[in-house]
């Protein structure tokens, strides 16, 4: 969209909420056009709230990926509903994005309810239509949807192949207040780069893992070194159990190497530089469950914000 002097500046703040594993991940890096969120198959990928900024000429969207929707006993599971809820409030857009595949269910219309009754207008984002062979069924899901909530639009997506983007931006940016550009024009994330490689190194075990071991990996930067132009980094990858601490090394080490491996060229393709990532493996059993550790993990509680 080209810059047009005469146009008022307008800019504002959009939550990207759901279920697990409905693409809110996967739309927030389209809509950014760089991989700021890390996304699996496996559900519950997002664990904290991650910002990124979109400006176009004389608007500036900044958008809220949050974890998807769920109920869960422990104290991570709290922890991920809390930056659900923070995302709901003094919003001037949310975004309610849905597999179109999947028929709409109790877990849905019960995640919905958080929409209930909030100041801000809601666009539902029928995502996946790539895989849809008859779109015809989009408009029956729609009418279960608008039944739940009065949704200002709805729109048929594909945060993947970016079937539908342009228009979704379009309607975003026609919905956003007049204001200021709150970032800089480069500005993209308010990610530190070592939360973001944390994050991809996690994003490498989920994908090499299954059943209950993606779910209690958790990856801690314990040292970050720039010298001579390479970046050196030590990785800490923690799990609850023994099992899965060996499932992770795998044979001989294989498949820890393949992970860092992995995890290392794509930072080095994000980042713009060569790395040497080492990678250890510790159990500490119950993190899920401590405070303390959870709080180790979340950068903006470390950086002196607060919870997110
Ligand atoms: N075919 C297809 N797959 C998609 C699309 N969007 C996301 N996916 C896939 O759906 C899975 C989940 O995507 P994520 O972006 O991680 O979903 P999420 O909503 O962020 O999930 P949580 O963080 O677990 O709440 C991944 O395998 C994605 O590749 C899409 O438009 N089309
Ligand atoms: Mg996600």
């Amino acid at each position: 969209m080209p810059s047009n002097k005469t146009e008022k500046s307008v800019s504002g703040f959009v939550s990207i909420l759901g279920r697990p594993n409905a693409g809110k991940s996967t739309l927030l890096n389209s809509l950014v056009g760089s991989k700021v969120a890390i996304v699996s198959s496996k559900p519950q990928t997002t664990q904290q709230a991650i910002q990124a900024v979109v400006t176009l000429g004389h608007a500036q969207v900044v958008f809220l990926d949050t974890p998807g929707i769920h109920q869960g006993d422990l104290l991570i599971h709290k922890r991920m509903m809390m930056a659900v809820h923070a995302a709901l409030d003094q919003r001037d857009l949310l975004l309610w994005i849905a597999d179109a595949t999947q028929n709409i269910d109790e877990e849905e219309k019960r995640a919905l309810q958080l929409l209930k009754d909030r100041d801000a207008p809601a666009f539902l984002l029928l995502n996946k239509v790539d895989r849809l062979r008859n779109k015809q069924q989009l408009l029956p899901l729609m009418e279960g949807f608008t039944q739940e909530i009065p949704f200002r639009e709805c729109l048929p997506v594909s945060a993947l192949t970016g079937e539908g983007l342009d228009e979704l931006l379009g309607l975003i940016v026609a919905a956003m207040p007049e204001g200021p550009r709150y970032f800089p024009e480069d500005y993209l994330t308010d990610q530190p780069e070592r939360h973001l490689a944390a994050e991809l190194i996690r994003e490498k075990i989920l994908d090499a893992t299954h059943q209950e071991v993606p779910h209690s990996v958790a990856v801690l930067i314990e040292n970050w070194e720039e010298a001579g132009g390479l970046t050196r980094i030590h990785a800490q990858i923690v799990v609850e159990r023994e099992g899965h601490k060996k499932i992770i090394i795998g044979s001989r080490g294989a498949m820890l190497k393949q992970i860092g491996t992995l995890a290392r060229q794509e930072m080095e393709s994000i980042l713009g530089r060569k790395l040497f990532l080492q990678l250890f493996v510790k159990t500490r059993s119950k993190w899920r469950q401590s405070a303390e550790f959870l709080n180790e993990l979340d950068w903006r509680y470390m950086a002196g914000g607060s919870q997110s």
